[in-house]
């Protein structure tokens, strides 16, 4: 078990853990190669050209669009301006409070960096011919269906549609194909927000159908234990859950989900978690940091969350912002760090089923089984539910199905 304290110390040592895991990635890109950090970036008699790793401590954009950041090590800092070219100021906007970037561009005291280039850590391409949980030349296709934003117990739970998935998966389809598939579904993962649970937000009682945190597990216990027992379920916690608030996410706790935990097909993990199936990695989170990246990056929006995560990819960090409505909890080791490069990654939250391929990583937003609520519609927020992903493990291809 691990006590947070949360005192500054505490965030100081979870920035520097930060900082010194996403350096590490970026300098293993040849193209950052000799890149000094930020407090130690070398002066000269005349202007020389310069790589510089560092957090963006703060970020100034003018109305002349040029920009200026202020980007940091433990040490020391240096201030960084980008001018010129579109493109430049583009990648420049693009850059996130709290993200770890390389900067290139030239110098001559050190302290102030003119920018001509910015090197996200970003991720490798990935060999689009490998076969994840396949032998070599086998024909039996695995699926994975991915699903999250379940909301049982709102009164805007689609029960009607939710049902009708679960008779699929139980292989209850006329169609040969869509049969086919539910039968050979080997998985079912669900990205948080299993339930609606209970003082979420202001007034939240007056849209509950089941009023009681216990009644609405045991309410999803029972529908999930309709579902044959070869299909493993993965949960991990949303911020619906019964669970503490805080990034990363324990398993939701045991003893109001024990219907859950009772159930031998049902692995309860935390946010993120990296969960390996028939050779297959899934990094899983429930996706909570959407709400602040996608407002703050260019192209971003909330009908297409799937470009959204592909950003936090390039970021390698699963929720890049800090103080905004994500709370982060400092511990030693900054486990939102995306370490290890997975073959899906995979989100809700943001209620909109979407699906993207990111040099070979399957990137996939799970969408939800909740219509609209009262809020989404003051916000504007058009949700896309009923919509499950299928992903083929074999082929790595995704399907999207719809149970409206
Ligand atoms: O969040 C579903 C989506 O709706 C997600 O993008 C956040 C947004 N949302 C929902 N309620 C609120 C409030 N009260 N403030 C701000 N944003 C909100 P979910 O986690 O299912 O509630
Ligand atoms: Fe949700
Ligand atoms: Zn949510």
């Amino acid at each position: 078990m691990v006590t947070i304290r949360g005192k500054a110390v505490d965030f100081r040592d979870y920035f520097r853990d930060r900082f010194s895991a996403i350096s590490s990635i970026l300098k293993s890109r040849a193209d950052v190669n000799g890149a000094s950090s930020a407090s130690n970036v070398p002066d000269g008699a005349k202007w020389h050209k310069v790589k510089v790793i560092g957090m963006v401590n703060s970020k100034r954009e003018y109305r002349d669009g040029s920009v200026s950041v202020e980007l940091e090590d433990t040490e020391g800092s240096v201030k960084v301006t980008f001018r010129g070219n579109d493109s430049l100021k583009r990648k420049a906007s693009r850059l996130l409070v709290d993200e770890v970037v390389c900067i290139v561009g030239v110098t001559r005291d050190g302290r102030s960096v003119i920018a001509e280039d910015v090197i996200w850590p970003d991720i490798p391409y990935m060999a689009k011919e490998r076969k994840p949980g396949s032998p070599v030349g086998s024909s039996e296709h695995i699926y994975a269906v991915l699903t999250s934003d379940i909301h049982i117990g709102s009164k805007t739970f689609l029960k009607d549609d939710f049902e009708r998935f679960l008779g699929w998966l139980r292989g209850e389809s006329d169609d040969v194909k869509l049969k086919e598939m539910a039968l050979r579904t080997k998985y079912l993962v669900i990205a948080g927000d299993l339930v609606d649970g209970v003082g979420i937000y202001p007034n939240q009682e007056e849209e509950l159908d089941i009023q009681d945190i216990y009644e609405q597990y045991r309410v999803a216990a029972e529908y999930l234990s309709t579902l044959p027992e070869r299909i493993r379920i993965v949960i991990i916690p949303g911020n619906h859950d019964a669970c503490r608030p805080t990034l990363p996410t324990p398993p939701i706790y045991s003893d109001y989900a024990a219907p859950l935990y009772a159930m031998s097909n049902v692995l309860m993990l935390g946010d993120p978690s990296v969960v390996e199936l028939s050779g297959t990695t899934f990094l899983v989170t429930h996706g909570r940091s959407l709400d602040d990246v996608i407002p703050l990056l260019p192209d971003c929006n909330f009908r297409e969350p799937q470009k959204a995560m592909v950003e936090l990819l390039k970021s390698r960090h699963i929720a890049p912002v800090y103080g905004e409505k994500t709370p982060l909890a400092p511990e030693p080791k900054d486990r939102l760090v995306i370490d290890r490069v997975p073959d899906i990654f995979l989100a809700g939250h943001v209620h909109v089923e979407g699906v993207a391929d990111y040099r070979g990583v399957l990137v996939i937003n799970s969408g939800t089984w909740q219509s609209q609520t009262k809020y989404q519609l003051s916000a504007g927020i058009v949700p896309k539910p009923s919509v499950v992903p299928v992903v083929d493990l074999n082929a790595m291809r995704a399907y999207e199905l719809n149970f409206s």
